[in-house]
């Protein structure tokens, strides 16, 4: 349907796609644009977070037991600020706040938003690529606020999800359901143009991520994975490289352009780490949209599928094994005790 793929603003693609669907109120493209409009706005402050008074802490901790990065901050209210009263939400989840966060009364709209506003912000300071990543579900109960219930749907249902990495470039990658689309913001005239159509994942790859500092933490079916992507064999293309960013929107971006696995299973490290690191809600669940959504896979270290996982609460974590199909069936080998 998009053939040229230059020139196409972000703004057209979404029309384009809206036009499939006679149905459409227009409401998720509202959605999705006043999401732009703070991804540009996050976006500006980044890329000069070295000049103002934007680098280094809050002063205060957040759910998650973190220190706030003042880009956390700053990035958690612009999206809120946008989405407060633009309509089209009835409730948000933010990895920032503990509780559901209900939108301007009488602006009660009719999908709920959960979002990280800028993950991987430890790298802020290092100037390493950050992201925001966001996930939208139509909500159960139209028009309701702060209903948690709403937010606690299954990554199975999203209607759309995608992720803004602030890097080399800000990109946005999102997908409605009819595949992966990356768009390239210009910034001297403040657009985001169509640079990547029709993302897909390689089936197979030659790159593992993940953090080897916690192999000690590691259950031993993740070590034999790990050192069997290590090992010497031509036929299969091994040994894969490393690749490990820190930062999980840039990992996940790199193995979806070139391919790779990404895998954060549970360790020992710490008992908060029991059941992963990552978050099942704003995290895991819109990357595993996108992932199927390009041919890839995204599943726990005890085999389930991350889109099936119907979270129990707003800041749910999961193991997380995501990324080329190819890699991640071998994975699930491992796991499962059959490597
Ligand atoms: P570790 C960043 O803090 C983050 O939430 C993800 O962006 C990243 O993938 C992960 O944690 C890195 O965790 O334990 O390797 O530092």
């Amino acid at each position: 349907m998009i053939k040229e793929p230059y020139g196409i603003t972000v703004s057209r693609d979404i029309q384009d796609r809206q036009r499939l669907h006679p149905e459409a109120t227009g409401d998720l493209s509202g959605l999705l644009s006043e999401l732009i409009v703070a991804a540009k706005t996050i976006s500006a402050e980044v890329n000069m977070a070295g000049l103002g008074d934007f680098l280094g802490m809050a002063g205060k901790t957040n759910i998650q037991g973190e220190k706030v990065q003042k880009l956390d901050d700053f990035a958690n209210s612009a999206i809120k600020r946008r989405m407060a009263r633009c309509g089209y939400v009835s409730v948000m989840a933010s990895e920032e706040e503990a509780d559901a966060i209900p939108v301007v009364e009488g602006y009660e709209g009719k999908y709920t938003l959960a979002f990280d506003p800028l993950d991987g912000s430890s790298n802020i300071d290092v100037n390493v690529s950050i992201g925001t990543i966001f996930s939208i579900h139509r909500a159960l109960n139209s028009g309701s606020v702060d209903s948690e219930n709403d937010l606690l749907q299954a990554g199975r249902k999203q209607v759309a999800a995608g992720y803004i990495i602030y890097g080399s470039s800000t990109m946005l990658v999102y997908t409605t359901g009819e595949g992966v689309h990356g768009f390239t913001l210009d910034p001297t005239v403040g657009e985001f143009y169509l640079s990547h159509p029709d993302l897909k994942m390689p089936e197979r790859s030659k790159y593992f991520s993940t953090n080897e500092g916690n192999s000690i933490y590691w259950k031993e079916e993740m070590a034999r994975c790990i050192e069997y992507l290590k090992k010497f064999d031509k036929a299969t293309g091994r040994p894969y490289s490393a690749r490990y960013i820190g930062s999980l929107v840039a990992d996940f971006h790199r193995n979806l352009i070139v391919g790779g696995i990404f895998l954060y299973p549970t360790d020992t490290k710490s008992p908060a780490k029991a059941a992963g690191k990552l978050r099942l809600l704003y995290e895991a669940a819109p990357l595993a949209f996108i992932a199927e959504q390009a041919g890839g896979r995204a599943i726990t270290d005890d085999g389930r599928a991350i889109m099936d996982i119907a979270p129990d609460s707003l800041h749910q974590r999961v193991p997380l094994i995501i990324g080329s199909k190819g890699d991640v069936d071998i994975a699930e080998e491992f796991f499962a005790g059959k490597r």
